[in-house]
């Protein structure tokens, strides 16, 4: 029973550790190592490259290597085999991190004092001084990682509301849901979190026409995924004032292009696709879990819907 890791090499020999630590007797090995395709049962992946996992006869389950499965869906050839996703703690806390960081910033009107700074200017007046229960905060994605970030926004005492697919019932959080009722929440969010998954539903999402709906000057925070944002469009509502600011940590190509217009836009903020990281010291466990079931024919943790696509 052979466990594949197929990901970024900078990292894989902490997964080695971590596994031999966790799971002593699962045989690891690391693309593109593979050995005899046949040996290998299950693959934990992160961007594999298209065509990969179909060259495995005997794959019994893709463990995607993040919150995300997107990066999977992509290759038209992946086996139809159950495929489950990361849910875990560390994961949900960065990302809780990078938002209220963040969020804050923009509360506080951080990237004007910025922009004060390299001009020398020292202006002490706020821009606008706003409580944190007169600001308006809307996060779209209510699943593992937006039920954290609404929750402790909420806890800062910020008006919080968020936007799902489904219905949700969550105290001190006003909710909003489906297609019908984007352009409500869209209208009274003045600073937007994007937490939702890459669907063909979510693609493009943010475009001229639901950036145009939010209040002018509003701020945008983007830690989803780069395709749910259309760059022109953005770029189009930052010079007309319709948005003040955006932090993007995801981007249609990744790393960013060199020449990517974003880079030295002075109303962007970029990180490197690492508002949050997926940690093996705690992940090993869920795999060698989900392992685990697989063989005993149990019913896998964080099962990804494929119709859903996520
Ligand atoms: P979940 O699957 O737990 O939650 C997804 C949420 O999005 C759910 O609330 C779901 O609604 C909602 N949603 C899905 N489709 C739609 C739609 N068409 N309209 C409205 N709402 C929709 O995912 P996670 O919270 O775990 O992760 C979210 C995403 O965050 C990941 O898919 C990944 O792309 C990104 N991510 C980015 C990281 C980074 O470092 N930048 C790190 C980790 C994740 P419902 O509840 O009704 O089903
Ligand atoms: C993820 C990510 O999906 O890091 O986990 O983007």
């Amino acid at each position: 029973m052979t466990l594949l890791i197929i990901a970024p090499g900078e990292r894989l020999e902490w997964w080695q550790r971590e596994f031999t630590r966790a799971a002593p007797d699962l045989e690891v090995r690391s693309w593109p190592d593979v050995g005899d395709p046949a040996d290998i049962r299950y693959a934990l992946a992160w961007k594999p490259p298209a065509g990969e996992l179909a060259k495995l006869p005997n794959l019994q389950a893709v463990l995607s290597m993040g919150a995300g499965a997107d990066h999977l869906f992509v290759d038209p050839t992946l086996p139809d085999v159950p495929v489950t996703r990361v849910v875990d703690l560390y994961l949900t806390a960065g990302i809780t991190e990078y938002v209220l960081m963040h969020v804050l910033r923009y509360h506080r009107n951080q990237p004007v004092f910025a922009a004060q700074q390299r001009e020398h200017v020292w202006d002490d007046r706020a821009r606008e001084l706003r409580q944190a229960d007169e600001r308006r905060v809307g996060v779209m994605g209510l699943g593992e990682l937006g039920r954290d970030a609404v929750a402790k926004l909420a806890a800062l005492g910020f008006d919080v509301a968020g936007w799902s697919r489904t219905a949700k019932d969550i105290p001190g959080v006003a909710c909003f849901d489906g297609p019908d009722e984007l352009a409500p929440f869209l209208a009274r969010t003045e600073i937007l979190v994007c937490l939702l998954p890459m669907t063909a539903q979510t693609a493009d999402i943010l475009n001229r026409e639901t950036l145009a709906q939010l209040p002018q000057g509003a701020y945008l925070i983007n830690a989803a995924r780069g395709g749910h944002v259309v760059d022109a469009d953005l770029i189009g509502a930052l010079a007309s004032g319709q948005l003040a600011h955006a932090t993007l940590d995801v981007f249609r190509e990744e790393p960013l292009p060199g020449d990517h217009p974003f880079w030295d836009h002075p109303q962007i903020t970029i990180t490197p696709h690492n508002a949050s990281i997926t940690d093996p010291r705690s992940v090993v466990r869920q795999v060698a879990e989900n392992i685990r079931r697989i063989d005993a024919g149990e019913p896998l943790l964080h099962l990804v819907d494929r119709e859903a696509g996520y």
